[in-house]
């Protein structure tokens, strides 16, 4: 996925119009949106091609699917024919819930991206200890695009060297939960950004204030 400026807007205002209001001021640094269940269930999948249709972006949907394959199908489906460009999956779930995912993106022309570990403290509980066999999972299965934390460079420089450089990496965690922007380029391939920008005063002067702490 070509990703503007390596940021992905995680955008979980509840309020269509109120993200969409934050999305104009910013729409010359992005094309990637990231939505989740925070915007669908308060507005619906109809929030995808509000995106898609003004904005042209690519809309990923971070529905964190985690079911039996049967209803992962289900969810998978549901998500790309109301428009989405990607969907994010759990990896605990072992390979034929993911591969449920993976075989409607292909129907659809569509990506899958596989979540490793969180970047919140208590993924360090239980998922932590099975993250790097989940990127493991992934690789053998053929998957290019991983999710892994900003929070804690050492496991997604560690999960950077398992699914190596040609897999593609997204990491939230920046900002508001701590994780450092450019710190976090030095592993990932692009930021997954909400709180920083959007609950800002000023969305558009926080965007640029992230890039230019890129430079
Ligand atoms: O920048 P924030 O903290 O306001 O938002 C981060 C976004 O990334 C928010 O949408 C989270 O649900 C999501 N996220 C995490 O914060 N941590 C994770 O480990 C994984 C995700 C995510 O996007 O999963 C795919």
């Amino acid at each position: 996925m070509n990703i503007k400026n390596n940021i992905i807007l995680a955008m979980d205002l509840m309020d269509i119009l109120e993200a969409y209001e934050v999305v104009e001021e910013i729409s010359d640094y992005i094309n990637t949106i990231k939505i989740g269940y925070p915007l669908t269930l308060a507005e619906g999948l109809k929030s995808i091609g509000i995106f898609k249709d003004n904005f042209d972006f690519n809309v990923i949907c971070d529905y964190k699917v985690a079911d039996i394959p049967e209803t992962n199908s289900k969810i998978a489906d549901l998500t790309f024919n109301a428009g989405a460009d990607a969907i994010i999956t759990h990896g605990f779930v072992g390979e034929d819930s993911v591969k449920a995912c993976l075989d409607v993106a292909s129907n659809y022309n569509g990506d899958v991206f596989l979540l490793t570990e969180m970047s919140h403290p208590g993924a360090q509980m239980f998922l932590q200890g099975v993250a790097d066999d989940i990127a493991k999972m992934g690789l053998e299965m053929g998957i290019k695009n991983y999710v892994a934390p900003s929070t804690r460079l050492n496991r997604l420089s560690e999960i950077r060297n398992i699914v190596g450089k040609d897999s593609f990496i997204i990491s939230p965690g920046v900002g508001t939960q701590g994780g450092d922007p450019k710190d976090t380029l030095k592993y990932a391939d692009a930021l997954i950004i909400g709180r920083s920008i959007y609950a800002s005063n000023n969305p558009k002067e926080a965007i640029e204030s992230i890039l230019n702490s890129l430079k």
